[in-house]
């Protein structure tokens, strides 16, 4: 099939998925992926495989436009793209723009095109569900061939926002590959060290409250139990405050700022545990991430998650506003060995079972077929 995947670069766990996919599908499926954008996926690599093809979106400026169009301009170029192409699926990846662009590519194109868009989070939650954009995103469902979901959370929540008929839309999960992520990777750990590392990755945005992360640690260290130090990788605008947090609270010097990394696992790896105290998350890759690399997560029961942790079983859950409750669950991980190997191996299990890439990517394949 020739596929075209439509997705943010910007770094965030859409961008990555989208990626993962069209990676697997042309490196390991025989596909030819077609990558579309004003720039490479966050992690695609320089070494570009023969069936991965990346297509840069040139956006026309001119002085009558407040803001220079770029979905007409995707949506023309992609047009273009259809045709020399001759591509069968689009798969957009976050409802707006991409999915209204894939529908009207489709329709410029008038070539016949299979629309796959894949829902992820906020293009439902705050995006869509906003009056400005409700009715083109529920539009977009309507107009693409399939929807899917990356969890039944995010499914229902879509059909409850826009009253979509049950049936329309698929709960696909996301999934990880253990190529980029695994258990061996912690053989590099120094595991002689004292010192715990936790830590936090995200994108830092509200939504993440990344200063729920230093109270939680703060009071993790006010307990006394080890010597710990915060690793927060990712950038954003919640870093600043984070900063100056960590300085009020005098443990600056335990609080280390690491920046975008790329690969991550190996990072990971490292960590101790692996804290997400996001306000919701339709599924939580860092969460899955780190559990693949055997690292327990203490994360907010809230959105998707318990989707992905089973709380004790695969790894802690908090209630939303509970920072003390959070800070036991990470300290008792931290100190009890035997629940610590007990909820690593789990995590591990559940990693490599429940959200295995194959059985994922062969679901996507299917639904490409119609
Ligand atoms: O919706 C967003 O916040 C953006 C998106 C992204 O690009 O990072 O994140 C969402 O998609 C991820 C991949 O499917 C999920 O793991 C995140 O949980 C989800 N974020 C939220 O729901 C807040």
């Amino acid at each position: 099939m020739k596929i075209a995947i439509l997705n943010y670069h910007t770094i965030g766990g859409s961008g990555i998925v989208a990626y993962e996919i069209g990676r697997v599908m042309a490196e390991e499926r025989g596909h030819e992926v077609h990558f579309v954008g004003l720039e490479p996926p966050f992690r695609l690599e320089e070494n570009l495989h023969k069936n991965l093809h990346f297509h840069r979106i040139w956006i026309h400026e001119y002085p009558v436009f407040t803001y220079p169009p770029y979905t007409l301009a995707l949506v023309s170029q992609l047009a273009e793209i259809i045709k020399i192409h001759n591509i069968d699926v689009i798969h957009s990846h976050y409802a707006l723009p991409h999915a209204i662009a894939a529908i009207l590519a489709r329709d410029v194109s008038k070539r016949k095109v299979t629309c796959v868009t894949t829902l992820h989070g906020t293009d439902i939650t705050i995006v869509g569900a906003h009056p400005a954009m409700k009715m083109i995103t529920c539009y977009a469902i309507e107009k693409s061939d399939v929807v899917t979901a990356v969890s039944h959370f995010l499914k229902k929540e879509t059909e409850r926002i826009f009253n979509v008929c049950t049936g329309k839309i698929e709960c696909v999960y996301n999934f990880i590959n253990p190529r980029t992520f695994n258990p061996e990777m912690r053989s590099n750990k120094e595991d002689n060290s004292e010192k715990k590392i936790i830590m936090h990755i995200s994108n830092l945005r509200p939504i993440k409250r990344p200063l729920y992360v230093i109270r939680i640690f703060h009071k993790m260290l006010k307990a006394k139990a080890m010597p710990m130090e915060l690793w927060v990788i990712g950038d954003g605008p919640g870093k600043t405050d984070m900063m100056i947090m960590a300085e009020e609270l005098s443990i600056q010097d335990k609080v280390k700022f690491l920046g975008v990394k790329h690969p991550v696992g190996p990072l990971i790896a490292r960590a101790d545990l692996m804290l997400i105290p996001s306000v919701t998350e339709s599924f939580g890759m860092a969460a899955l991430e780190a559990m693949a690399c055997g690292v327990p997560v203490v994360a907010t029961n809230t959105g998707g998650i318990p989707e992905v942790i089973e709380d004790g079983v695969s790894g802690l859950l908090f209630d939303l506003e509970d920072i003390d409750g959070a800070a036991d669950k990470a300290i008792s991980l931290l100190t009890d060995k035997t629940l610590s190997s007990r909820i690593r191996e789990q995590g591990i299990n559940v990693a490599f079972e429940k959200f295995d890439y194959i059985k994922i990517i062969e679901k996507y394949e299917k639904l490409y077929m119609g």
